[in-house]
This record gives C-alpha cells, sequence and structure tokens, in this order.
C-alpha cells in the first residue's frame, strides 16, 4: 500500500488533516486503532475558537455546526462575592462557537465519507519506520494481516497515548510538564442549560463550570481530588454540590435531572518539542496536553492542522513549511499553554495554597473584574489568538 500522508489516529486532528489534504488533491490513509462508534461516544470539547470555525469551513464541513452551534459572545467568572461578565465582541470585536467535538468528529466522519477517504479502523501493532531515511513507512495489523504502508510524511495524530511521539529518540525529545493536583467530574445532562453563557466558578470548595452542548443538553465540571471515582459520585451528591459552588440565583433556578455521562478526566500541562522529525510531524494531543480550564485543548490540535496542511500542500514545490512547522506550531502552542495554566491558577482552590497564595488569586479575579484591559486580555486568548 502506498500513499502521499500516513496518518496515525482518526480523532479531530487526523480526520481534519485527512480531510483538508484530500480536498486539495493530496492522497492520505487514516490509521485509527478503536472502531468508529467508540471514536464518536467521546464527549470531550464544547468551546470552538473563531480559528477552528474557519478550518471546518475550510474543509467542507462546518453547515451543522452554522446550523446547531451557538456563537457565545461572553462568559461569566464567579467568586463567593459575586459574578462579572467577561464581554468578547465588546474586548475584542470576536466570539466563540459552542459545539461539541463529538459532533465536530460526526460531521468530519460525513464529510471523509463524501469524498471517499481511506480510514482503516481496529489497526494495531503500528510501528512508524524510517523517519529520517528515504524510505518511511508504516507496518500495522488490520483485520488479522500484518500490512505495510508507504508513504512520503506521515502525520503523528494519535493523541497523548499513542505511539507517534515515543517515535521520535528519546535523546532528541524535549519534555515540559505540570500535573494538577486535582481532576475534573464532568457531566452530561438532558437538561436546560443552568445560564445562556458559560460560567467559571472559584469557589472555597472547588472550581466549578457550567457549560452546555444545547437548549437541552448541559455540560457541568467541578473540580476533584485525583482519589475521587466517578462511581462515587451520586448523581444527587453531584447536584448538591455543583449547586453550592455556582452563584446562589443560578444554583436555585437550574434544572436538574439524570446524568447520562459521568466522568473524571486528570488535569495536566505537556508540551513536547520538536514537533517534527525527519517525515513525522507531531499534530494536537500527541504533542501536547492542556488542562481544559481555558477551551484550548481541540483548538490548539486545529492550529497544529492548519501550520501542517499549509507546508504539506507547498511541500512540492518548498520545503520551508515543512521546516518551519514544529518552530510554527510551538510559537501557538506555548501561548495557549500559559493561559490555560493561568485560567487554571486564578479558578481552582490548590491543596497546598497559603494564604498568600489565596490572596493573590483574588486580587488576580479582582482585576479582570475592575480592569476592562485585563478583561480585553483574557478575551483575545480566550477567543483564540490569530493562527
Ligand atoms: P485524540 O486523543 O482526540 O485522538 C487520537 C486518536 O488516535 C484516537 O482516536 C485514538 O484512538 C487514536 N490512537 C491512539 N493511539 C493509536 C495508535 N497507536 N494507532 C492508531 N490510532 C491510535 N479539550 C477542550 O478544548 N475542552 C475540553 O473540555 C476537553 N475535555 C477533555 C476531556 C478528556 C477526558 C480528554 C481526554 C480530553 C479533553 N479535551 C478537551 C482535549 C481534547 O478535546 C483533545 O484536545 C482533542 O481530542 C485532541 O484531538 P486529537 O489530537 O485528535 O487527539
Ligand atoms: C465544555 O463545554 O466541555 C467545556 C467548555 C469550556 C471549557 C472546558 C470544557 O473551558
Amino acid at each position: 500500500m502506498r500513499t502521499q500522508v500516513a496518518i496515525i489516529g482518526g480523532g479531530p486532528s487526523g480526520l481534519l488533516l485527512s480531510q483538508l489534504l484530500n480536498r486539495a488533491g493530496i492522497a492520505t490513509v487514516v490509521l485509527e486503532r478503536s472502531t468508529r462508534d467508540h471514536v464518536l461516544s467521546r464527549i470531550r470539547a464544547g468551546v470552538l475558537e473563531q480559528g477552528t470555525v474557519r478550518m471546518l469551513h475550510e474543509a467542507g464541513c462546518a453547515d451543522r455546526m452554522m446550523r446547531e452551534g451557538h456563537p457565545h459572545h461572553g462568559c461569566y467568572l464567579s467568586t463567593d462575592q459575586g459574578r462579572f461578565r467577561v464581554d468578547f465582541t465588546e474586548a475584542c470585536g470576536q466570539e466563540v462557537m459552542v459545539y461539541g467535538q463529538t459532533e465536530v468528529t460526526h460531521d468530519l466522519y460525513d464529510a471523509q465519507d463524501a469524498i471517499g477517504a481511506t480510514i482503516l479502523h481496529e489497526v494495531s501493532d503500528v510501528v512508524l519506520h524510517d523517519l529520517t531515511g528515504d524510505h518511511p513507512h508504516v507496518t500495522f495489523t488490520h483485520g488479522g494481516q500484518a500490512q505495510r504502508l508507504d508513504c512520503d510524511w506521515i502525520a503523528g495524530c494519535d493523541g497523548f497515548h499513542g505511539v507517534s511521539r515515543k517515535s521520535i529518540p528519546e535523546h532528541v525529545r524535549q519534555e515540559f510538564e505540570r500535573v494538577y493536583p486535582f481532576g475534573w467530574l464532568g457531566v452530561l445532562s438532558r437538561t436546560k442549560p443552568a445560564a445562556e453563557e458559560l460560567i467559571y466558578a472559584n469557589h472555597p470548595r472547588g472550581f466549578a463550570l457550567a457549560s452546555m452542548r444545547s437548549e437541552h443538553l448541559s455540560r457541568y465540571y467541578i473540580q476533584v481530588p485525583l482519589t475521587d471515582k466517578a462511581e462515587a459520585w451520586s448523581d444527587e451528591a453531584f447536584w448538591t454540590e455543583i449547586r453550592r459552588r455556582l452563584p446562589g440565583d443560578v444554583a436555585d433556578s437550574m434544572e436538574t435531572g439524570p446524568t447520562i455521562e459521568k466522568s473524571i478526566a486528570p488535569l495536566r500541562s505537556f508540551v513536547t518539542e520538536p514537533m517534527r522529525w525527519g517525515r513525522l510531524f507531531l499534530v494536537g494531543d500527541a504533542a501536547h496536553i492542556v488542562p481544559p480550564t481555558g477551551a484550548k485543548g481541540l483548538n490548539l490540535a486545529v492550529s497544529d492542522v492548519h501550520y501542517l496542511y499549509e507546508a504539506l500542500v507547498e511541500a512540492h514545490r518548498s520545503l520551508r513549511g515543512v521546516e518551519a512547522y514544529s518552530e510554527r506550531a510551538l510559537k501557538r502552542v506555548w501561548g495557549a499553554m500559559r493561559f490555560s495554566w493561568w485560567m487554571t491558577s486564578i479558578l481552582h482552590r490548590f491543596p497546598d495554597q497559603s494564604e498568600f497564595d489565596q490572596k493573590i488569586q483574588e486580587n488576580e479575579l479582582h482585576i479582570l473584574r475592575d480592569m476592562p484591559s485585563a478583561r480585553e486580555t483574557m478575551a483575545r486568548s480566550y477567543v483564540g489568538l490569530p493562527f
């Protein structure tokens, strides 16, 4: 088997890159470990930056998002002294799109089907070969048969636990990491969202986030200790706790009901450098992980795809984009890494924080509440800095 670009991983990074390259006349093969249903069962991101919206338009799969997605022009931050709004439109004339990653993945799969893209599911034993040589290729097992895929380039879109990052020699890789001493317990419920915009709450009992997927589907998160198990949280216990952390008027009027998904995600900041090694490019979670506080994970994956797509389209006449990919992508990665760390540091209660730390955190929130320029800075990062 031969193709131009072998794509390891069929999550949002891999599917979007495949869609864009095929529309540009570049052949790809996507190798995905899981079944299509399993990929589509994941509940993850909910907020799309403007750049992501633009890329989905460019990929020809934005129609349903434009019909069913919800543009948001601001969000709320709340503390035990009340809540205030960060107005994106007033601050920087932009907005975000609330539309779940699950739906984005659905739309990408539908678009890939429409153009007859090659996506092999349930592959295993993926190994990357000759990354710095003249015959890059991938071996894997599919349908019980050993396979070989020869290619010009390999896009490692296989997430944090994939094989691509580890295919770069250890002595070449530099990894930067911060693991946070708490996780997020997330639930999905067929209830009316607690508010018309997202509420990020800093409460003495811990962080909470009220988000949504539609007028009838709500998404909530609360900070929990890393030792907690999702199954140990009854629906009643969850609703009681999040209502303690959200603003009183919101808590008193919010609709509760059975949860249809409940899981705990650990929080970490992680970056690996470089994001390219010979013919291999790392994309999305394969290269970096951000705490979801800044709603950057999926959006950062999309900006990597944008840079790599541009580079590979140009590669037949100039390798300038290919050679600049890692540096270009990492510049935006570190910007989003810092913002996500900052949002996490001002909104969560850290087990080991001192009273001094607490006063600094309160002051950060007061500056946001009282200074339009501080809110503008936050808004610009939240809606997404330019690619
Ligand atoms: P993904 O991990 O989505 O996809 C990688 C794909 O590669 C998977 O389908 C996997 O099966 C496949 N794969 C792995 N190893 C392979 C192998 N060896 N061979 C072949 N295929 C292989 N981001 C936000 O912005 N907001 C959020 O609220 C948010 N919540 C999250 C909650 C959780 C529990 C997690 C894990 C992530 C969350 N994220 C969130 C981040 C998330 O949205 C990612 O940024 C996004 O999925 C990145 O997409 P990919 O880079 O495609 O990686
Ligand atoms: C979500 O709706 O899942 C969501 C929204 C904003 C975040 C994180 C998650 O910062």
